[in-house]
């Protein structure tokens, strides 16, 4: 049987061969071999695409952090080992093809890797689920680093071989008066094992990268040029934020014409449409789908209140951040200029919503003319949810509570989750062998399997092999770094991680003062009981500034510690430069402590949370979003919880009593490492300018309240090495038991939630 399936894939891939380059196999170069394979794959993908009878899903989000395809999909497919020895066989590395693949640039943090996982659980749920989105052609930005300091230039992904099918499919869309054509793109989707789905990217043939200028600057103005550019193009002026609505209304626009053809030829006659579809809203950037749907369906002769009913029927949206700055809203002005057709429809929802409840706060459209796309969300889906269970409280309790007041039965939770597939089978083959020789290959459709692995806490041969696959892992990725950007990580060190989107309340600058601190100890002697090494990897959106002091912060202390040789023995800080999904699956099962940092109340879940989790990481972290939940399931002993509680900080936002200045007066250590960033050392590298900035913003603001947790932080970060390195075995105990609890954070358990409270489908 084995031998059978390996001379199959042998005569595919010479098949495929013989039309690409009529070579044999062993003669083919990658990039022969890596198109060979692609065909191979799609056609198998294709083989597993259903007909679809009941509801189907259609998950529609402006970002969608896929990850490379080869290895994901040879692993869904069941391929992956057999296509390895093949190669092998010819004397070819599956790993050097993947190296050729460039990673699709179609997301930012974890909001667009949460749609890439729920894809994945859908497919391999054997569920109808297909996602829609734009075809950005450089994405988010390309991250390097010069002088200490974030340099984006655009990242042409699309130079290599595209995994999306080009079709004839093309739909109209009307902005700003000019009708354009939103052409479709297909994407497979395979799932472990189920079914294959579709990632629907929309597109203008138009678009040219050749209006690139500086950098990643561009005439925003130039719509049929610009449109699917980037994703998230600088919203700092009003042609950039006009720029975003373009582009939101043409995904939402093609989206929906799209839903509204596949549903009427399936048999739908538009009053049923809830009977055939069921629309996610990913965050507020495709909203517009509410007003454009009830335009299409008027169109076509339904009533405009049944239109209403149908739509909230059909849409459920999902909210992925309490900050009030992330919650969009839109002049009407800009609205009224870009979508006029929908202007009357949004108002007459905003009247119809005022005869609900006359309470200002969940107006659409708000007195000085804003309109408040999440309000449209609630009114008119017919869910509402959270992405952790604090978040989800919080909500209900403070953000939307006069929401929460109206409509009761639409709020709900579905804690976020990842899918193993990728954040084990694929990044940690090694851990997911043993595993499997320990408890058998369950646990790779049913993650509840993990818990079996309970049963070796004190089995020291298995806690033994748990550390020599981490060691490993530390190995490999301080090979891949050193060949990415010439730093070769010291492996006998405790790996301490900070990977997730720069920002001020995820606070890597609370980790900056923390490493200063060190810096400081080891000077005087205080050495730490193991080297640390410390690693980043994170993007700043390109217009916020103090995120970016932060990223020069850090890179100017690395430089600081690597010259100093009394410090650099112990510790150790490294910036991953361009911070995506193939550096995360590098990083993550080298990781021994994962930073889940945040101030408590501000993350709405985290989910590198759950992935270092998985990985056999301890977490040192807040009481914050999933952390909450992770804690709940390892127990006290087995995570590094410190700091103030979401309740403490909410109440000390409602005060307005915090004063950053009393704590830096007050304490001498966080005085000393403030001022150490203006100080000489930092100044031989940096720049002042940048430095100063922070400085004063952490004096003067702190707007997420860094210093009340700084001495908490230390004391539970030092802790953990200390346990590190005083009781390993003990360690390599508690990163087992999180491996053995990650269970409930599979993205498989998220996606059956929401199919039997929300979605229903098939
Ligand atoms: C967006 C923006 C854009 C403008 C500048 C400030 C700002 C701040 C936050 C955001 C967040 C957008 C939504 C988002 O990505 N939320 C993330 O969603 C993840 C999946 O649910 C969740 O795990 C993260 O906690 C949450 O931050």
């Amino acid at each position: 049987m084995k031998a059978n399936t390996l001379t199959f894939i042998q005569t595919k891939l010479k098949e495929e061969l013989t039309v690409l380059s009529r070579k044999p196999l062993s003669e083919a170069t990658d990039e022969e071999l890596y198109l060979a394979l692609l065909t191979y794959v799609q056609q198998r993908s294709e083989s597993k695409k259903e007909t679809v009878k009941g509801r189907k899903l259609y998950y529609i989000s402006a970002e969608f952090l896929i990850g490379k395809l080869l290895s994901n999909n040879l692993i869904n497919l069941g391929l992956y080992d057999d296509v390895r020895a093949v190669l092998a066989d010819a004397g070819k590395d599956l790993a050097a093809l993947e190296e050729l693949e460039q990673e699709p640039s179609l997301g930012n943090g974890g909001l667009g890797r949460l749609a890439a996982c729920f894809l994945d659980s859908l497919a391999t749920l054997d569920l109808p689920g297909d996602g829609i989105g734009l075809r950005y052609h450089c994405g988010l930005f390309h991250q390097n680093f010069r002088d200490n300091l974030q340099n984006e230039t655009p990242d042409y992904w699309l130079s290599g071989a595209d995994w999306a099918e080009r079709t004839n499919i093309a739909y109209p869309v009307t902005l700003a008066g000019t009708t354009y054509l939103a052409r479709l793109y297909r994407l497979a989707v395979t799932g472990y094992g189920g079914r294959t789905n579709t990632l629907n990217l929309f597109d203008l043939d138009t678009v040219d990268e050749s209006v690139i200028k500086e950098g990643i600057s561009f005439d925003k103005r130039n719509t049929p040029q610009n449109l699917t550019l980037f994703l998230y193009p600088d919203d700092s002026d009003d042609d950039g934020r006009l720029l975003r609505i373009y582009q939101q209304y043409l995904m939402v626009s093609a989206g929906a014409q799209l839903i509204l053809d596949e549903c009427e030829a399936r048999g739908c006659n538009l009053h049923d449409l809830a009977d055939y579809a069921a629309i996610q809203i990913n965050d507020t950037h495709p909203s517009m789908v509410i007003p454009e749907l009830i335009r299409l369906l008027t169109e076509k002769g339904v009533a405009f209140e049944e239109a209403v009913q149908i739509v909230t029927d059909t849409c459920a949206y999902t909210n992925h951040t309490i900050l009030a700055e992330a919650l969009e809203k839109w002049p009407r002005s800009y609205l009224e200029q870009v979508v006029p057709q929908l202007l009357p429809i949004i108002e007459r929802l905003d009247a119809l919503a005022r005869t609900r409840t006359d309470d200002p706060k969940t107006a659409i459209i708000d007195e000085s003319g804003q309109i408040h796309m999440a309000h449209m969300d609630i009114h008119f889906t017919h869910s509402t949810n959270g992405v952790a269970a604090l978040h989800t409280e919080i909500l209900k309790n403070s953000e939307l509570n006069h929401f929460y007041r109206l409509y009761p039965e639409k709020f709900n939770n579905k804690t976020n989750g990842i899918t193993f597939r990728r954040w084990l089978l694929e990044c940690n083959p090694k851990l997911t062998a043993l595993i499997g020789e320990l408890i058998g290959d369950g646990f790779k459709k049913d993650a509840s399997e993990l818990e079996k692995l309970l049963a070796f806490e004190h089995d020291k041969n298995v806690l033994d092999k748990i550390a020599q696959i981490k060691k490993e892992n530390k190995l490999a990725l301080s090979d891949w770094l050193q060949h990415r950007q010439g730093v070769t990580l010291n492996t006998d060190a405790v790996f301490a991680i900070q990977s997730k989107r720069l920002h001020e309340y995820k606070r890597q600058q609370l980790n900056l003062l923390y490493l200063i601190h060190q810096y400081f100890e080891i000077k005087a002697g205080h050495l730490l009981c193991t080297p640390l090494v410390s690693i980043f990897g994170a993007k700043a959106a390109p217009a916020y500034t103090i995120a970016k002091d932060i990223i020069h912060a850090l890179l100017t202390l690395s430089e600081v510690v690597s010259a100093d040789p009394e410090v650099s023995k112990w510790l150790q800080i490294v910036f991953v430069e361009n911070y995506n999904v193939t550096a995360a699956e590098k990083m993550i099962p080298a990781c021994d402590i994962s930073e889940q940092i945040s101030l408590a109340s501000k993350e709405a879940s985290g989910t590198g949370n759950m992935k270092f989790m998985l990985n056999g990481a301890l977490t040192l972290g807040t009481m914050d979003g999933a952390n909450v939940e992770i804690a709940e399931r390892v127990g006290g002993d087995n995570i590094y919880i410190f700091g103030q509680s979401s309740s403490q900080v909410i109440d000390r936002y409602a005060k307005g009593d915090y004063c950053a200045k009393d704590w830096y007066e007050s304490d001498p250590n966080i005085r000393r490492a403030i001022d150490f960033l203006t100080g000489p050392q930092m100044q031989k590298y940096g720049c002042m300018e940048n430095l100063s900035r922070l400085r004063n913003e952490l004096i003067g603001k702190d707007w997420f309240q860094t210093l009340p947790d700084f001495n908490a932080y230390l004391v539970r970060k030092n802790q953990a090495i200390a346990d590190y390195t005083y009781n390993a075995s003990d360690w390599n105990r508690r990163a087992l038991i999180n491996i053995a609890k990650a269970g409930f954070f599979s993205s498989d358990r998220t996606i059956a939630e929401y199919n039997e409270e929300i979605w229903h489908l098939g």
